[in-house]
């Protein structure tokens, strides 16, 4: 999946970032593939309501503040998108059929798949429900080619959940995922090494995991719109406008990537954050923006089926000086309302303050750990191999 941005003004955090990943570096090259579901969430609702099936739809909420949470490929003919507000995508399309998430379905699916992709390799990194990395550089039943497993994993996922997938074929991380995207839907798409640089080369920027439309925004500013405008830029020139992302930047643009396919890794915390167009002041004005918020990161608290112990807030205010006020229960936040009471109750209790805010963020964290795969001992290897 793309980048989790919603709208130009909010900001989504996943503890997923790239930039954290360096720590645990790939040796050499690998057999990595990216595989990601087609219009999930829709799909799955055209899949199991048949009435639905060649119809534009939108899984989501259609009232006021209601967003967008996937559209149907003929949805998608009329500009309707994911993160789109849905009065937005009525306009676009005025027949677009909405229908409430399910979210037990999707957690059903995403099982499903993650089976598949147990029985070729044990190294699996979910980065949400309908997507993850496997690194086959050693595959379980020594099929050997990677194209090949990604073509076996698409055909097992159709027959035994009746979606499509798309998959990405490459030899690392950042360019598999790129991959996967670029023949979708049911699309297959295999860069070999040697060819990533040139394929960066020619993409925009904000197709690149870990630059999200915002990230796009500032680069766009800069005159970098392509990879091959990122890669005319030098190292100390991306470190001063990109500060820690800037080596993964770098890399990306020579279709370097040294990440390792991590399974099983901890996630910290799910949350957002908004910078308002203008700082804003008032009691009932900040209210309405929590609530907004409130909205976005409980939907991704759901989508990435998470539960957790801590609700921080989070304001950045005119000053720039920042507050944040977290409160933790014992047990896991049981559900919305609670987690939109606690919210409620940490800005209740900093009102009034002193100046206006420019920033609001909301976080989860204290989250459960997940056994969704078991951890293994790092694959051997590297080097030169049989690639594809
Ligand atoms: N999702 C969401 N809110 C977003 C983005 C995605 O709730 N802002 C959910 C709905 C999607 C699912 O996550 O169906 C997977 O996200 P993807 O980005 O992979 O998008 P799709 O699978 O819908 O479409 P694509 O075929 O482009 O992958
Ligand atoms: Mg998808």
């Amino acid at each position: 999946m793309r980048p989790a941005c919603r709208g130009a003004t909010v900001r989504f955090m996943e503890s997923h970032a790239p930039e954290e990943d360096d720590s645990e570096e790939a040796d050499g090259l690998r057999k990595i593939i990216h595989v990601d579901m087609d219009a999930f969430f829709a799909s799955v609702e055209q899949r199991d309501d048949p009435s639905l099936q060649g119809k534009p739809v939108a899984v989501g909420g259609s009232r006021a503040r209601g967003v967008v949470a996937a559209a149907s490929y003929e949805a998608r003919t009329f500009g309707v998108r994911s993160a789109m507000p849905s009065v937005k995508a009525l306009r676009l399309c005025p027949h677009l059929i909405f229908v409430p998430p399910r979210f037990e379905a999707y957690k059903t699916v995403s099982r499903q798949i993650r089976a598949i992709f147990a029985d070729y390799t044990p190294l699996i990194e979910p980065l949400s429900l309908d997507e993850a990395y496997l690194d086959v550089t050693q595959d379980l039943k020594g099929i050997g080619s990677a194209t090949h497993i990604a073509q076996l994993i698409r055909a097992r996922i159709k027959a035994e959940t009746g979606l499509t997938a798309s998959a990405g074929v490459s030899y690392n991380k950042f360019i598999a995922k790129l991959a996967s995207d670029q023949n979708k839907p049911d699309g297959l798409c295999v860069i070999r090494p040697g060819e990533g640089a040139q394929f960066v080369a020619g993409l925009p920027v904000r197709r690149f995991h870990g630059v999200g439309p915002r990230g796009a925004e500032k680069m766009a500013a800069l005159g970098i719109e392509t990879g091959a405008d990122l890669r005319a830029r030098d190292l100390p020139f991306l470190r001063q406008h990109f500060g820690a992302q800037a080596d993964y930047l770098y890399r990306a643009a020579r279709g370097i990537d040294l990440r390792r396919v991590r399974p099983n890794r901890p996630r910290k915390s799910i949350g957002g954050e908004r910078t308002f167009e203008r700082d804003i002041s008032t009691g009932s004005a900040l209210r309405e923006a929590l609530a907004r918020i409130i909205d976005l990161v409980w939907h991704d608290i759901e989508r990435l089926d998470a539960k957790g112990r801590t609700v921080t807030l989070k304001l950045r205010l005119s000053d720039f000086t920042l507050r944040t006020h977290a409160r933790s229960l014992a047990r896991a936040v049981a559900g919305r309302e609670e987690f939109a009471r606690l919210a409620e109750e940490l800005l209740d209790s900093v009102l009034p303050l002193p100046q206006p805010v420019r920033l609001m963020g909301l976080t989860l964290s204290a989250l459960e750990k997940k056994g969704e795969v078991a951890p293994v001992a790092t694959v051997e290897g590297g080097g030169q191999l049989d690639l594809f």
